[in-house]
């Protein structure tokens, strides 16, 4: 791969974005190695969880301009098959992903970060819905996920106005978990994940099933789900292993299975 780096280490797969010159914006090559390795994120079973990452000192500026103007482009092909899989594919991955956000987050850049399970921003990134600015519409699933974390007014504002939002606004607005120190960041991005690949993950898979679901359920259809999903969970040796730990006093030994 050339455009991002990938590792699979204790559990974690890790995704970095690595076009640093271009603050790692997405072209179709970039876009095409990121859904290779969330396919493997997917259908590794030695991978029980997931951080994306960017590196130099940018997250992600979302789409390459460059390669948006280029002749043969064609805008509805590029969300078809850059954004439009990377976020279901995220989304529907059952095993959770982090998002270390390192640097500025714009764009498409942004909506990938917020579609992501925990988001852990560095205390000088940043998050911009570029797109009105160069008169395009938010895409990568923003204007289905930030009305959800941050209220309708506020996602119209931000999405309208292009503001740039601070990762300390980022915390209080409810878009990401938390705002860690620059030089800490991926040290404890690193120390999450891994903590997340030891858990119970099959249960984790489960319970992000049931938040997407519960996005559009009522109450009635969203409580016979977690009646079936927690049937489904009671079911896995790690449920088993977890309440013969907590019985005997010891630390569990969980196997995501
Ligand atoms: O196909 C479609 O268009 C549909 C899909 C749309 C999805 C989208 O994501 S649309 C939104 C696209 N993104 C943007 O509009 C953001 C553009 N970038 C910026 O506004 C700024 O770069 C940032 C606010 C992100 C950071 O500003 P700053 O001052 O820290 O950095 P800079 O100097 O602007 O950028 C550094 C270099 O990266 C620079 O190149 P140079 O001068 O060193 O050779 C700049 O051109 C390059 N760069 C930054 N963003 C992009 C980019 N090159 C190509 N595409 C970019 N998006």
């Amino acid at each position: 791969m050339e455009s991002i780096e990938f590792s699979v280490k204790n559990g974690v797969g890790k995704i970095t974005l690595n076009r640093p010159d271009v603050l790692n914006s997405f072209n179709m090559p970039m876009a095409k190695e990121m859904i290779t390795a969330l396919d493997e994120c997917i259908n590794n079973k030695s991978i029980r969880a997931v951080l994306i990452t960017g590196a130099g000192r940018a997250f992600c500026a979302g789409q390459d301009l460059a390669a948006a103007i280029a002749p043969g482009a064609d805008i509805k092909v590029i969300v078809q098959q850059q954004y439009n899989p990377i976020i279901t594919k995220i989304r529907n991955m059952e095993k959770p992903i982090v998002c270390a956000v390192n640097g500025v987050a714009a764009g498409a850049g942004a909506n990938l970060a917020i579609a992501c399970d925990i988001v852990l921003a560095a205390a000088s990134s940043s998050f911009i819905q570029a797109f009105s600015k160069i008169g395009l519409v938010p895409d990568s699933g923003g204007t289905f996920f930030l009305p959800r974390l941050v209220g309708l007014q506020r996602a119209t504002a931000l999405m309208m106005l292009g503001d740039k939002v601070t990762a300390q606004q980022a915390l209080e607005f409810g878009m990401i978990y938390k705002v860690l120190p620059d030089d800490t960041l991926m040290a404890e991005a690193e120390k999450m994940t891994e903590h997340l690949a030891q858990m119970p993950t099959k249960g984790l898979g489960l319970t992000k099933k049931l938040l997407n679901a519960s996005m559009h359920n009522n109450l009635n259809q969203q409580l016979d789900m977690e009646g079936e999903l927690q049937a489904a969970a009671a079911k896995t040796v790690d449920h088993g292993e977890g309440v013969k730990a907590f019985l005997e006093k010891r630390k569990p030994a969980f196997k995501g299975e």
